[in-house]
């Protein structure tokens, strides 16, 4: 088995999809904390981009393999440590299950993650409450097409 060890932030939603998959698999593993905002990101130091090109949270290094990508890891984690399973049996409810995943990893969480909402105000100079209302309306848009 291969040592696993997450490079996360408390605040990371993106990170805690992958804490939450390692935490009901029941598996070991060591995190190491990439604070996103103290001197500018600490996702930006070069030592971080070496694992994860794109200067994101989270990676899981599995050995001295870096995976990157919430969903992939998780996919990965299925994989690699199938019980106990994250997705049920039937296909109809694995589908499911990755659209709810999709929905939200594709979706909603590219338009309000920090890099966009930083970008709106720097570049477009968006209130913090025009810039809460962004946030707002794109979850409540997919949440609410995931409904109907
Ligand atoms: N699609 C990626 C999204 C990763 C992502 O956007 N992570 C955010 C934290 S939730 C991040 O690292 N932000 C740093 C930044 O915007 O500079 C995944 O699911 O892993």
């Amino acid at each position: 088995m291969d040592k696993l060890t997450l490079y996360g932030y408390f605040r990371s939603s993106a990170a805690y999809r992958v804490r939450i998959a390692l935490n009901l698999k029941g598996l070991s593993y060591k995190q190491r904390f990439v604070h996103l905002v103290r001197d500018g990101g600490e996702q930006h130091r070069a030592s971080y981009r070496v694992i994860n090109p794109q200067k994101l949270v989270p990676t899981l290094m599995a050995g001295d393999r870096a995976l990157t990508q919430s969903a992939a890891i998780c996919e990965y984690l299925e994989e690699a440590y199938p019980a106990p399973p994250l997705l049920p049996p039937d296909p109809l409810a694995r589908a499911f299950i990755r659209s709810i995943m999709q929905a939200i990893a594709c979706d909603i969480h590219p338009l309000n993650n920090m890099r966009v909402l930083s970008y709106l105000t720097k570049t477009f100079g968006m209130s913090d409450t025009n810039r809460a209302a962004w946030y707002r309306h794109w979850i409540e848009r997919d949440w609410r097409q995931s409904r109907s």
